[in-house]
């Protein structure tokens, strides 16, 4: 890293305000992203970064509160009226892109005019992002809410220096040209604005350059591809977890108390889930894993217990709410078809769990049951592994996530089929405590070796590359 100024662009900012007993507090958002871009290793001289994002407050509520975000970061809220934001937001985002990019082309429902709103949700983030751009700044745009943003600033600012990650998989052209061509055009060519793309994995950037190719007419030379004036480069930086918070976690006094009272609570065999609620996530085929293993192996009965964490996300959508639904039916049938008067299998938790929760959950565990359909890293997976100060623990984890790539020592599965993740529980239920270390230990030294903190060091060095050499080729 330098001296340059970084300016962050993603949906959300890292904080929401929230009044309780007529008293606003900040609350501090802790997802993947923001605890990724917050770990950066920023110079002691560099100026402050700028994190540009979509307000979910009013401007009234941010002149009153804005004084209590004092952080290192400074915050840039851009106010989109609601209509504009329900189209960009849950229509061309969430019930669009979303879909189509995890391959469920069935789910995805467009509207011309949600692609408008996706358009001027963009034009509105890109007019503040030119207002606020200064010489060597450092744009850094996250994610499949912005796919166009690159272009649109390039359009106004022609040497900006521009990168892009996404943190979603880039799907197959087979599935991309699935969008009308205007639009899948578009959006190719809004990426094509930036220096540098940046995905999870090297599959992911090979779909992007073959759907530029094929769709675009643009060949690419060693994953870069020549858009006038502009060389775009790509590249793969699989993100990573903030190793030495979850890992030094498992011993806090806070986690150390809850591990204990699960224990004590389920002192059998502890099969652990959470996931935010979305179809990617693999929920009900995970179900019906656990309801093969019971009928077939009837000796678990009574033994076992599978803690379902489903956290609460994107409700105003309608395959979302009706994915709750399905997941609590069917959590009902199993519990009802198996259960006694003193035993249920699945212990279900619709809401967000505290870090400390959290982290003693992962420690009580058994085994940890990761099995999304579609996911382009996946998180969870990688905060399981680190936390393991036992080295004990098996994960059970589903080939189709980006996180598969780096995880060769979990059990891999084929989610779809509840059969083979079955069999995979049942080696699990019963593997000796010496493949748990061995498998863990192999884990946890290639999750500790590229944390979140290399991963956001990579991004930005390679970007600052970028511009290094345009400036150069500028002087010649
Ligand atoms: C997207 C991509 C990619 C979840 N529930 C609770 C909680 N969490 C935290 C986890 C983890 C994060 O949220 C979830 O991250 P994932 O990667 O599993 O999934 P997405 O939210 O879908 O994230 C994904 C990621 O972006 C990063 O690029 O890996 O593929 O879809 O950090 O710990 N944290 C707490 N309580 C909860 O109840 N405290």
């Amino acid at each position: 890293m330098n001296d340059n100024r970084l300016l962050i662009i993603s949906y959300r900012l890292p904080f929401s305000f929230k009044t309780e007993n007529r008293v606003t507090s900040v609350k501090q958002s802790a997802g993947g992203l923001v605890t990724a871009v917050k770990s950066l290793d920023l110079p002691a001289s560099a100026p402050k970064p700028v994190w540009v994002g979509c307000a979910d407050f009013s401007p009234r509520v941010w002149e009153k509160y804005k004084h209590l975000v004092n952080d290192d970061f400074e915050y840039v809220p851009v106010f989109l009226d609601k209509t504009t934001n329900k189209g960009f937001y849950n229509g061309f985002s969430n019930s669009v892109l979303w879909p189509l990019f995890h391959y469920f082309p069935s789910y995805v429902d467009y509207h011309d005019e949600d692609l408008n709103a996706y358009q001027a949700a963009n034009q509105a983030v890109c007019d503040k992002v030119v207002e606020l751009l200064q010489p060597d700044d450092l744009i850094w745009v996250h994610d499949y809410h912005f796919l166009p943003l690159p272009m649109l600033i390039r359009q106004n600012k022609p040497s900006a220096t521009i990168g892009f990650f996404l943190h979603i998989p880039f799907p197959s052209y087979e599935i991309l040209r699935l969008l009308p061509e205007k639009c899948r055009n578009y959006l190719l060519n809004g990426l094509l604005g930036a220096n540098l793309v940046g995905f999870h994995t090297t599959d992911y950037r090979v779909h992007f350059l073959r759907s530029a190719q094929l769709s675009l007419g643009l060949a690419h030379r060693l994953g870069t591809i020549e858009n006038g004036q502009t060389k775009v480069q790509t590249g793969a930086f699989p993100i990573g977890i903030n190793y030495n918070l979850f890992h030094d976690a498992a011993a806090d006094q806070a986690v150390v108390q809850e591990r204990l009272d699960l224990k004590r609570s389920y002192p059998d065999k502890l099969i652990f889930s959470v996931d935010r609620l979305d179809y990617t996530k693999g929920v009900m085929q995970r179900l019906d894993a656990l309801e093969a293993l019971l009928r077939q192996h009837s000796e678990w009965l009574g033994k076992l217990v599978f803690i379902l964490v489903v956290v609460p996300s994107r409700d105003q959508i309608q395959t979302y709410g009706e994915r709750k639904q399905m997941i609590e039916q069917a959590v009902g049938r199993i519990n009802g078809l198996f259960g006694t008067l003193t035993w249920l299998p699945i212990v279900y938790r619709y809401s967000d769990v505290t870090f400390s929760q959290l982290v003693a959950l992962y420690t009580a565990c058994d085994i940890a049951l990761i099995t999304p359909v579609r996911d382009g890293m996946n998180l969870v997976a990688k905060e399981f592994v680190a936390s393991r100060q036992d080295q004990q623990g098996v994960l059970i984890l589903s080939e189709l996530t980006g996180a598969a790539n780096e995880l060769g020592e979990a059990l891999l599965v084929n989610p779809l089929d509840e059969y083979e993740v079955a069999d995979q529980l049942l080696y699990a239920l019963a593997m000796s405590p010496d493949e748990q270390r061995q498998r863990m230990i192999t884990m946890q030294e290639r999750v500790a070796s590229y944390d979140v903190k290399q991963w956001a060091t990579d991004f930005i060095d390679a970007l600052l590359t970028t511009q290094q050499d345009e400036q150069a080729s500028r002087v010649i």
